[in-house]
C-alpha cells in the first residue's frame, strides 16, 4: 500500500518518464524507437516497469499512466520531425490490456494526436497477444478504427501467448515483435532458430513486417537477417535511454 501511494505521489510529482530504444531496419538504418516508462522516485531511485505496470493494471493506474506515456510519445514524434535527421522516425508506445480494454481508448489516441500535433503515421501501438482473444469482432473493430487515423500496431511478445493462427490473420496488424526470449539462444539452440525463422516466414507470407528484439551480439542480427528478418532492436545497437541521448546513435 505504500508503494501504491508513492506511485501516486510521483505521478503527481511527474516522476514518471520515457526512455527510448533504437530500432533499426536490415541496412543498419534506424527506423524509430520503442518508448519504455521508467520511474525516477526521488524515495526508491529508478524503479523498473517490471515493479509497478502490474500493479497499475490492478489499480487502475496504468489509466493516466498510459495516457501519459502515449502523449509523451507523441510529443517526442514531434520534437524527432522538426529535426532532418531524425524526422521520419517512428515511435512505438507499449499498451496494456486495460488501456486498450477501455471504452475510450480510441478517443484517448485521437486525443494524445491532436494535443501534440503527432504524424499518427509514424506512431505504432505495440500490443501483446493475451489482450486480443476475448472480443475478437471487438478487438478488430477497435483496431480498425485507430488504424483509420493512420496508427499502426506491432504485435508485442510474439509466440510467448496463444495467438491462434485463424485469427492472426484477422487482426489489422503491421509487424510481429520475435520475443527476445526466442532470440537469446538463437545461436546454440536450434529449435530457437526454427521458431525465429517460422515467424519470419509467418509474418510475412501475412503480408506483416517482422522485429526481433532483445539483440545483443552481430551474430544473432546477421542469423536473423538472414532469415530475412525485417528489423531489429537490442542493447547491440542501443541500450533504452533518454532522449536528451540519443544523438549520440546518430
Ligand atoms: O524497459 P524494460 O525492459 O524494463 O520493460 C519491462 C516491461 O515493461 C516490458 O514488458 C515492457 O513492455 C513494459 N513496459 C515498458 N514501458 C511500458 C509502458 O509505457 N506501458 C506498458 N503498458 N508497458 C511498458
Ligand atoms: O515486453 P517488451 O518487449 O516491451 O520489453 C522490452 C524489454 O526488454 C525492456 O525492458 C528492455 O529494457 C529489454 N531489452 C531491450 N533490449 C534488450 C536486450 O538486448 N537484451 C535484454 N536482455 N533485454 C533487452
Ligand atoms: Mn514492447
Ligand atoms: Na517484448
Amino acid at each position: 500500500a505504500e508503494f501504491e501511494q508513492d506511485m501516486r505521489d510521483g505521478f503527481d510529482q511527474r516522476e514518471f518518464t520515457l526512455y527510448y530504444q533504437i530500432q533499426v531496419d536490415s541496412q543498419s538504418q534506424i527506423m524509430g524507437a520503442e518508448a519504455l516508462v521508467r520511474w525516477r522516485s526521488a524515495k526508491r531511485g529508478m524503479v523498473s516497469p517490471l515493479e509497478f505496470i502490474s500493479l497499475a493494471e490492478e489499480n487502475g493506474m496504468i489509466l493516466p499512466l498510459g495516457q501519459y506515456v502515449l502523449e509523451a510519445a507523441c510529443a517526442q514524434l514531434v520534437d524527432w520531425a522538426q529535426q532532418p535527421a531524425t524526422a521520419a522516425w517512428t515511435v512505438a508506445v507499449n499498451v496494456s490490456a486495460r488501456q486498450f480494454a477501455h471504452v475510450n481508448f480510441v478517443d484517448n489516441v485521437v486525443m494524445a494526436l491532436q494535443k501534440t500535433g503527432a504524424n499518427p503515421l509514424l506512431l505504432k501501438l505495440e500490443l501483446t497477444e493475451s489482450m486480443l482473444l476475448k472480443n475478437v469482432e471487438a478487438v478488430i473493430a477497435k483496431m480498425n478504427a485507430i488504424k483509420a487515423l493512420g496508427v499502426s500496431f506491432s504485435l508485442d511478445d510474439f509466440g510467448t501467448g496463444y495467438s491462434s493462427l485463424s485469427y492472426l490473420k484477422l487482426l489489422p496488424l503491421a509487424q510481429l515483435k520475435i520475443d527476445q526470449s526466442f532470440v537469446r539462444d538463437l545461436l546454440t539452440d536450434p529449435n530457437d532458430a526454427v521458431i525465429a525463422r517460422t515467424v519470419v516466414a509467418l509474418g510475412h507470407s501475412l503480408g506483416m513486417r517482422v522485429i526481433a528484439e532483445g539483440v545483443e551480439n552481430a551474430a544473432q542480427r546477421d542469423l536473423l537477417a538472414s532469415m530475412d528478418c525485417d528489423a531489429f532492436q537490442g542493447y547491440y545497437f542501443g541500450r533504452p535511454v533518454p532522449p536528451e541521448n540519443i544523438p549520440l546513435f546518430l
